[in-house]
């Protein structure tokens, strides 16, 4: 059969597409687990953003696909569903397929629109509807899989997590792409895997909905094989997507370890940790860390509040140890600091505008952000499909928007009980301008090339709805913020 697998070309705030444009890791790992004989084309339309529609017609025109699959995320659902409807109207005899976190979490909202829902873990689920189609078969007895059943849509039991032992799940094709043109800061970049899940039950976090609380591991001949993959394909910098590698950090070290025997240590990596992990471990980590490659760390800092962490339940993510495992406080900073010393960028991810928050405790977060943190991933609370703190921002009326094209991240769909969504986002802008804006000299030293070529971009870009006469001050922030907020929502229009 000749599937199509696409992943929307919908982009983040703090992944200015000129800059960062990396693949999607399920798309390829799908296309790993299917029967060999079948042929599958990837494309991620971040690669495309300003031409998706004329792409994916040429997509459909040039491979014929019996199959269409989207990967989508909630923000992205407005995108995915106006590109089914052109899909249906271009290619009627293809079955189209939705995976990964919003059909999952959300499956009613796509049951009108497709014939097909995999949800959790995507590789033997669609490797057995892939069978089930071409011999003509039933699906109901494929695990974790929805389906169309004259005017009914049913859905199967949920499929057990994979354990990621041996041959579970094949590695992932990269050859299966067909766009090209992935960056990180100018350097080619690829993502790779080495673990699945997390232990942890952050109320705004969708893994647990999504997988449960485990925590599943590939063997290192497997991963440092699929790095080899990545470097001989040409990447240069690679992601690890891994939802909280930190969790064992004794495996993380030998990890790295295992890279720089395998002389993988060329690559530049980056990576998302826990501040808990790396404040308790950082003597003896992030050395290893940086002789391994490690450049750019992405810390779950949440928030540097404890009612906010107690609220987001990170508390105990974010608090540190001493000897025989007494608490000794907020791990934030002693994480940072290991980081630093051993020449790592954080990317500090906050969250601000939760229920309790007051002006000032947004402005805490905000200052902090721009005293510490190399690149500021500010978010805001964002009611994603079935998470715990959904149903808490449901409960006390505080969320203000329900169109989830705008759950992004950072647009502000819910209030505080004492300042209105707007203003939550207008202050996290009003900073955020220029925490970015002072990492620009050290992205120089890092990527000179790339910050020649591109700098009048990344400025235009971090400074969206700044005129010249914002710059001399003759005009109100807020006239200015609104602009920013209009050209953000002309520009990811994309269907
Ligand atoms: C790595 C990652 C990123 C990377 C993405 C790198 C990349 N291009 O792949 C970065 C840092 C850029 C990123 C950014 C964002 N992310 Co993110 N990210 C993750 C993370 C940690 C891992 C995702 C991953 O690659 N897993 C490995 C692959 C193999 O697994 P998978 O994606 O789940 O795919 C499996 C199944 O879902 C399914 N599947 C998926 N797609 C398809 C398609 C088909 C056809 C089929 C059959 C099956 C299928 O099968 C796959 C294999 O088993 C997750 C999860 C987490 N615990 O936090 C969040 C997560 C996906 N991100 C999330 C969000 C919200 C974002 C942001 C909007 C903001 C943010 N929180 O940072 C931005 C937007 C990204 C963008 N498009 O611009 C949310 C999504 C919530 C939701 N309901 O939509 C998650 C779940 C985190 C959370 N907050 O709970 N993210
Ligand atoms: S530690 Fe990270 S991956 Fe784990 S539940 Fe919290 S936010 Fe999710």
């Amino acid at each position: 059969m000749q599937v199509l697998l696409l992943s929307m070309p919908d982009s983040f705030e703090h992944m200015a597409p000129v800059a960062v444009r990396m693949p999607n890791g399920a798309l390829t790992s799908i296309a790993g687990n299917v029967d060999p004989h079948h042929r599958v084309a990837v494309a991620d339309l971040i690669l495309v953003q300003g031409r998706v529609t004329a792409t994916v017609d040429r997509l459909l025109a040039e491979h014929q696909p019996d199959v269409v699959g989207l990967s989508v995320m909630t923000f992205q659902r407005r995108t995915a569903l106006r590109l089914i409807e052109r899909i249906r109207r271009l290619r009627p005899t293809a079955s189209i397929v939705v995976g990964g976190y919003d059909p999952s979490l959300a499956a009613d909202a796509y049951e009108p629109a497709v014939d097909f829902i995999v949800r959790g873990e995507g590789e033997i689920t669609f490797r057995e509807l892939l069978r089930a189609l071409e011999r003509g078969g039933g699906v109901a007895g494929i695990a974790g899989l929805g389906y169309r059943d004259g005017g009914m849509f049913r859905h199967n039991s949920d499929r057990p997590v994979s354990s990621l032992d041996e041959a579970a799940i094949a590695p992932p094709r990269r050859d299966t792409r067909v766009l090209s043109g992935y960056t990180l800061l100018g350097r080619p970049v690829d993502v790779i895997e080495t673990s699945r899940g997390c232990t942890f039950d952050c109320s705004f976090c969708s893994i647990i909905e999504m997988r449960g609380r485990n925590f599943h591991t590939y063997d290192f001949s497997r991963i440092l094989d699929d790095i080899r993959d990545c470097r001989d394909r040409g990447a240069r910098a690679l992601f690890i997507v891994d939802d909280n590698i930190t969790l064992d950090v004794k495996r993380f070290a030998a990890l790295c370890q295992a890279i720089v025997a395998a002389g993988l240590h060329e690559l530049e990596y980056a990576v998302q940790a826990t501040t808990a992990s790396i404040a308790d471990h950082g003597a003896m980590l992030a050395p290893l860390m940086r002789q391994a490659g490690f450049r750019y760390v992405f810390l779950g800092i949440e928030n540097v509040l404890e009612d906010d962490l107690g609220f987001l339940k990170a508390s105990a993510k974010n608090t540190k140890h001493e000897k025989g495992g007494r608490r000794a406080g907020n791990a934030t900073l002693t994480a940072i600091e290991h980081l630093h010393a051993h020449d790592m960028f954080v990317v500090g991810g906050l969250i601000v505008g939760n229920p309790g928050d007051t002006r000032d405790a947004i402005e805490a977060n905000l200052a902090f952000a721009r005293r510490y943190v190399d690149w500021p991933y500010i978010q805001h609370p964002t009611p994603y499909p079935r998470t715990p703190m959904t149903q808490q921002f449901r409960d006390q009326g505080l969320i203000v928007d329900e169109d989830v094209a705008h759950y992004d991240g950072t647009t502000a769909v819910v209030r505080t009980k004492h300042v209105p969504a707007a203003e939550v986002e207008f202050l996290r802008w009003r900073a955020e301008r220029w925490i970015k804006l002072k990492h620009l000299p050290a992205a120089f030293v890092h990527s000179p090339g790339f910050a020649l070529r591109h700098m009048s971009a990344m400025l235009r870009y971090t400074f969206a709805g700044t005129r010249f006469r914002s710059m001399l001050g003759m005009e109100a922030e807020h006239a200015v913020f609104e602009r920013y907020r209009q050209e953000r929502r002309s520009q990811r229009a994309y269907v």
